[in-house]
């Protein structure tokens, strides 16, 4: 199973809302050659991780199936970013388009040798990657730990920052 995390909040030029931006860009990467998307969880408002003055973002997950291997299709996913107007400049900040690969097959990488690290170091910590993921694949396991989704839900803190689905227009 290949995970991958879509965030937003900015909207991307072009585009009227951060949500727009991310349904757009779910498109744009079953449009990609070598990449299908096999499913898109529930889109969900979040306040900003860690707390900031920042607009919330949008968060989903999607599934693919891919032929590509991880540093190429992590390349794949820079190259949409960049399409949507996202210029690295500094670490957390606003942004009209976050792509990250969180799980590749549960493949564990240190990100020596070149590639990603796998798992996504944070996702089993952060409500907007797990809540969505859930939504997709209940099932999933944290490669490293071996937690089940719902478990890595159970075990945030209570007090954690805000999280809730974006009802259907
Ligand atoms: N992404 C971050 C940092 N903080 N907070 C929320 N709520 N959603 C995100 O996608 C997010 C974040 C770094 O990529
Ligand atoms: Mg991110
Ligand atoms: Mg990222």
């Amino acid at each position: 199973m290949i995970v991958i995390a879509i965030g937003a909040n900015l909207p991307a030029d072009g585009f009227a809302t951060a949500l727009e931006t991310c349904q757009a860009a779910v498109d744009r990467l079953g449009r990609e050659p070598d990449v299908a998307v096999v499913a898109i969880s529930r889109w969900y408002e979040s306040e900003p991780v860690p707390p900031s003055g920042q607009p919330w973002y949008v968060n989903g997950v999607v599934l693919v199936e891919t032929t590509l291997d991880p540093a190429a299709l992590l390349d794949r996913l820079h190259g949409i970013e960049a399409a949507f107007g996202r210029v690295r400049v500094v670490r957390n900040e606003a942004r009209p388009l976050d792509l990250d690969l969180i799980d590749y097959d549960g493949m564990v990488r240190d990100g020596r040798g070149g590639g990603p690290v796998l798992p996504h170091p944070r996702a089993r910590e952060r409500a907007f990657v797990l809540l969505p993921l859930a939504d997709v694949a209940p099932d999933w396991r944290d490669p490293v730990g071996g937690r089940e989704v719902v478990e890595l839900i159970a075990a945030l803190p209570a007090d954690g920052p805000s999280i809730r689905p974006i009802p259907d227009a």
